[in-house]
């Protein structure tokens, strides 16, 4: 949009939702000034991440971050305002929680457990392409 003006797709991942960090993420996300547009807490089937997490299929890791993403509540959220695909990643920080600066949501509230699957409290997506397609299928009605 000419505007500047995006919608990107953020989960607050099952590892945020069980140590209780929705607020704070919530919370940097509007102070931040971005606009929560759609919000629904949900365990998300297998079919649903898969797809989400398609270009990662055949990777090491892929089965174990399916798991984990199912393995309790997500929330996901469509967050609206200027620029926010590549904010929100500033935001969320680096995708290894002990390599994403302090000052970031995975630098501050990251913690990796040495699972196959790196827990890392927050999704945003990459691009205003893969912000269409996650939202769509995250949110078809929207
Ligand atoms: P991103 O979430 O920062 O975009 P991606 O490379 O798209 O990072 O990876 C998607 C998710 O897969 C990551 O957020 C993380 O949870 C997990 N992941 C990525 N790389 C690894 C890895 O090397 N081992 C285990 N899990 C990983
Ligand atoms: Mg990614």
């Amino acid at each position: 949009m000419s505007s500047g003006i995006e919608r990107t797709l953020v989960l607050i991942k099952p590892d945020g939702v069980r140590r209780g960090q929705v607020g704070q993420v919530l919370g940097r996300i509007e102070a931040k000034g971005f606009t929560l547009v759609r919000m629904d807490l949900r365990t998300a089937d297998k079919a649903l991440l898969e797809e989400h997490y398609a270009e990662h299929v055949g990777k090491g890791f892929f089965a174990g971050l399916v798991e984990f993403m199912g393995s309790g509540p997500v929330v996901a959220a469509v967050v609206e305002g200027h620029q926010v695909i590549s904010t929100f990643r500033v935001l969320a920080g680096a995708t290894d929680p002990a390599k994403a600066a302090p000052g970031s949501i995975r630098g501050d509230l990251g913690r990796d457990w040495g699972t196959p699957a790196q827990q890392n409290v927050v999704h945003g997506s990459d691009s205003p392409q893969s912000a269409a397609r996650e939202i769509a299928l995250w949110f078809p009605s929207l």
